[in-house]
């Protein structure tokens, strides 16, 4: 089979064959897919095979696969530019965009992925306040910055990768990790540290231990001490933003960030990152201010049109509800599926992204993640896979849907783990 051979020659050519862990199939064995095509909801692999698609390039894809309307603006924008390496007019339009949608940003700066993102943004915390530890929340991934990936999820959880390896202990000792919902645990670490926590990082929702959702006051909470103690809050939304709300999970939960790191939908599947807040602690940002942060490819063309026409269809569809309504019918299918068969389970779903976890018990934290049967999971996997359902190959991500999801494809999918189940 071509997939097999293309999956041997990736291995021999790049480690692990993938450009980023978790595409590996690691956690739940098996040959990763090679893909030669997609479209709306659909991937093919290059054996021709056909998925209903909820991996959705983990995250940005929430208008599906190439959208008519992305698809034409970069078509368009490749006859008057690649990049320039200068500020352009698509630059200024998603700016003004993202200020006007995003409630506690003021002004943003244009990176290239999410990593950069939180990476600037920490730097300019500690640049801003003049101190060095920073907060984060176990099972949170920021992507795969130094002081980030201290106890972080995605294929860190995923792949079981126990420290970190190549992160100096000097650099990870300044990263202080607590349970994710646990105010009692803030309260401990600022009446520690308090003077010298530049900020806490957070996912609003977190994405990366599985979908799991802050609970009642959690979010507030966070926004309370720190201003206590003069630190500051970074919102981690590179998955939330656009996904929870026009306004992201800042907007869905009222929370009021000083900074803000976005990614994944901003770019409408090209790659693009960005981070924003309040005027007063971006302007510390060069060459307004001395926090430096550069890149060459920064606000590239290509990226912001295709960021401007992914929010322009966005907001003109205005589909959360409906987004919502067809994930929760997916989610209760599946559940009821699951109760059938007699398989512990838990769902945590939010607006048009969810987990299901192998477990009785409720999922709040990365401790309760973990309780999951990962073993099981990776059985339906492959069980979903073969009918020709693509999900995250992880226990620790989340399922996305996108407006080119359509009720029958929810009813198939249904079909098809109802048949795939029938193998577990
Ligand atoms: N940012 C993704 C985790 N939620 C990982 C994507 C990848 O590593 O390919």
């Amino acid at each position: 089979m071509e997939n097999r051979k293309l999956f041997e020659r990736a291995r021999s050519l790049m480690p692990g064959g993938v450009s980023s862990p978790v595409r590996a199939f690691k956690a739940v064995g098996g040959d990763p897919i090679i893909v030669s095509r997609a479209k709306g909801s659909r991937l093919w692999d290059v054996d021709g095979k056909e998925y209903i698609d909820y991996l959705m390039s983990w995250g940005p894809l929430i208008l599906g696969h190439s959208n008519p309307k992305v698809v034409q603006a970069i078509k368009e924008q490749t006859e008057k530019g690649l990049s320039y390496g200068l500020t352009n007019v698509h630059e200024i339009e998603l700016a003004q965009r993202v200020v006007s949608a995003m409630p506690s940003v003021e002004m943003v700066r244009f990176v290239s992925s999410g990593t950069e993102a939180t990476m600037s943004a920490i730097r300019l915390a500690r640049g801003y306040t003049g101190r060095k530890y920073v907060v984060k929340f176990e099972g949170c991934y920021h992507g795969h910055g130094d002081s980030l990936l201290v106890s972080a999820g995605s294929g860190v959880a995923t792949l079981g990768i126990p420290g970190t390896p190549g992160v100096p202990e000097e650099i990870a000792k300044l990263t202080l990790v607590i349970p994710y919902n646990s105010v009692e645990a803030l309260e401990e670490v600022f009446k520690r540290y308090g003077e010298d926590i530049a900020c806490v990082i957070v996912e609003p929702v977190a994405g990366n231990m599985g979908v799991v959702l802050p609970k009642p006051g959690f979010l507030k909470s966070i926004r309370e001490i720190t201003r206590h103690y003069g630190a500051l809050v970074i919102c981690d939304e590179v998955i939330t933003n656009f996904r929870l709300s026009k306004g992201g999970a800042q907007e869905y939960f009222g929370q009021d960030p000083d900074i803000t790191c976005m990614g994944k939908i901003i770019g409408g599947g090209m790659p693009l990152g960005a981070y924003g807040g309040k005027r007063e602690v971006m302007q510390k940002v060069a060459p307004e201010g001395p926090i430096y942060q550069a890149g060459t490819l920064s606000g590239n063309p290509l990226s912001m049109v295709a960021g401007i026409a992914t929010l322009r269809e966005l907001f003109e569809l205005n589909p959360y509800k409906t987004l919502e309504e067809l994930t929760k019918r997916l989610t209760s299918g599946i559940s009821q599926i699951l109760k059938e068969k007699g398989i512990p389970h838990r769902i945590n779903q939010i607006a048009s992204m969810f987990t299901v976890f192998f477990t009785e018990e409720e999922v709040y934290d990365y401790q309760s993640a973990k309780r999951s049967d990962t073993v099981l999971f990776g059985r339906f996997f492959r069980a979903l896979l073969k009918e020709g359902v693509l999900i995250p190959p992880s226990q620790f991500e989340a399922w996305f849907l996108s407006t080119a999801h359509t009720q029958e494809d929810i009813d198939l999918t249904l079909e098809r783990i109802q048949k795939a189940l029938q193998s577990l």
